[in-house]
């Protein structure tokens, strides 16, 4: 289904968040915006005549802010002193007319001004309303209005760089190559099917398999790794803490988060459930687990911990393996070790505070490979070093990403099945007379693409994506 027909009311929304603050805006979008904005808008200030100056439609060019206040034409009375914008399709956010209004940000001012406009004829947006009628009309695609989304709910520089990339059409600059590809190929076959006599002998299925391989296959690949390891971008680097019992580990997240998150006490076996807590470090969002201690004889409760704990391992995108200064390396340690993703370990050794005399812990040989740092999570040295660390391994990970093409997880989701798609359709392309079979493929695989992209795409999906959004986004 194509995107769906353009509802034409004007509809307004405060667009900024709710509370008190210095200014507020209120957002239109419609074909009556700036009628309706200047039958309660009157300009005041240098160049007018008086407080209540009269104001047309005509009189507001685009682009340009205007002084004055809004008032309720019936009875006079002034609500606000604003500053009004106006931006007349199609060069706007939404290719509508748009007004703003920026007010002062309390929410009973606000919300009279919004009533007042919805008196005279405005409908009170729904969420995500604005930027979906940017996509109706065609100003952005798809992948563009989710990555709006990503940027207001970016929480670090990294997964703002993303989403700006996004913003500019990143994702749909890389795949507008790949459309062209599918739809050439799809043509020869389609050709073929349907003139069987004319061309069926003469196709040359082993180029159609190269150029499908090179041109679709591989840089769809490319995108749904960029997924896996760019994850993280948007959601977080997921960091594990884990290590025997006692270590440290609960005092190492309250000191990263400079906040008591975590009960900590000298009784090992404190942490029986898996405590989460953010930090942003570095142009990073981390997302920091605290776990249970990874013993050999746990009790009930400590069982199902531990339990946990290996699941938030598994997730993990680095895990921080704590062991104790006042400790050496046991039988248990190394066992713990070995059980973690080789590639995403780094050693915290903790207490490093501890005097000289009772410091029993020297670096097994084993771990000579793997980043260590020194840290004391109960006086907060090594902070810094162990952040850089961590963050180090986070840029090393996303160096081969292309913030500009980092699919979300419904775009990886449709990728997985283009690339299956096109994959049976190289396998029939490889048998004999299954070129019907092949162009169904194919056709699969555009769909899919023109779902990621917003060309064809169904009203539920648009609902699913655009209902996440703030309203008066
Ligand atoms: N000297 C010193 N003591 C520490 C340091 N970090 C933690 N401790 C102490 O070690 C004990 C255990 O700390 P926790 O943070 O509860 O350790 P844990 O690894 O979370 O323990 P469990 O949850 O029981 O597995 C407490 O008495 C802490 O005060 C440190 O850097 N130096
Ligand atoms: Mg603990």
């Amino acid at each position: 289904m194509s995107p769906e027909a353009m509802d034409r009311t004007t509809i307004g929304a405060i667009a900024t968040p709710e509370g008190f603050g210095g200014i507020g805006v209120i957002k239109l979008s419609g074909p009556e915006a700036v009628n309706i904005a200047c039958s309660m808008f009157r300009r005041g200030g240098p160049g007018t005549d008086n407080r209540f100056g009269a104001c047309s439609e005509e009189s507001l060019e685009n682009w340009r802010l205007y002084y004055g206040y809004v008032f309720d034409p019936e009875g006079g009375r002034v609500f606000d002193e604003v500053l009004l914008a106006v931006m007349r399709a199609p060069y706007s956010y939404t290719r509508e007319d748009v007004v703003e209004i920026q007010a002062h940000a309390g929410p009973k001012v606000l919300n009279k001004i919004l009533e007042l406009l919805i008196s005279k004829g405005i409908r009170p947006a729904q969420p995500g309303e604005f930027t979906r009628r940017a996509f109706i009309n065609g100003r952005i695609d798809l992948t563009q209005a989710e990555a709006v989304a990503d940027l207001i709910n970016a929480s670090s520089d990294a997964a703002v760089d993303m989403a700006v990339s996004q913003i500019a059409g990143g994702l749909n600059s890389f795949l507008v190559p790949i459309r062209d590809a599918l739809m050439s190929v799809l043509g020869t076959i389609e050709a073929a099917v349907d003139f069987p006599e004319a061309i069926g002998d003469e196709i040359d299925a082993s180029g159609l398999t190269r150029s499908l391989s090179a041109k679709v296959i591989e840089p769809v690949q490319e995108l749904i790794n960029s997924y896996e390891t760019g994850r993280y971008l948007r959601g977080g680097l997921r960091v594990t803490i884990v290590g025997g019992p006692n270590v440290g580990k609960s005092s190492l997240l309250n000191c990263l988060v400079n906040s008591e998150r975590a009960i900590v006490t000298d009784v090992p076996g404190t942490t029986r459930d898996c405590i989460e807590a953010s930090l942003i470090a570095k142009g990073f969002s981390l997302v920091l687990a605290d776990t249970a201690g990874l013993r050999k004889d746990p009790d009930a409760v400590e069982r199902l911990g531990i339990k946990k704990t290996r699941e938030y391992i598994g997730s993990a995108d680095i895990i921080l393996f704590v062991v104790d200064a006042g400790h050496s390396v046991g039988h248990e340690d190394l066992c713990i070790f070995d059980e973690l993703p080789r590639d995403r370990r780094i050693v915290v050794v903790n207490k490093s505070d501890l005097p000289e005399e009772q410091k029993k812990f020297q670096l097994s040989p084993e771990w000579n490979a793997f980043p260590c740092v020194f840290v004391s999570a109960l006086y907060g040295h090594g902070m810094s070093e162990l952040l850089d660390a961590l963050t180090g391994m986070a840029s090393a990970s996303a160096s081969g990403v292309n913030p500009e093409f980092v699919p979300n997880w419904r775009q990886k989701t449709l990728l997985d099945k283009m690339h299956r798609s096109v994959s049976q359709a190289v396998s029939a392309l490889e048998r004999p007379h299954s070129l019907e079979l092949a162009s169904i493929d194919l056709r699969e695989a555009v769909y899919a693409l023109d779902e990621i992209t917003g060309r064809y795409v169904s009203a539920d999906v648009l609902d699913r994506i655009f209902d996440s959004y703030c309203v008066g986004k």
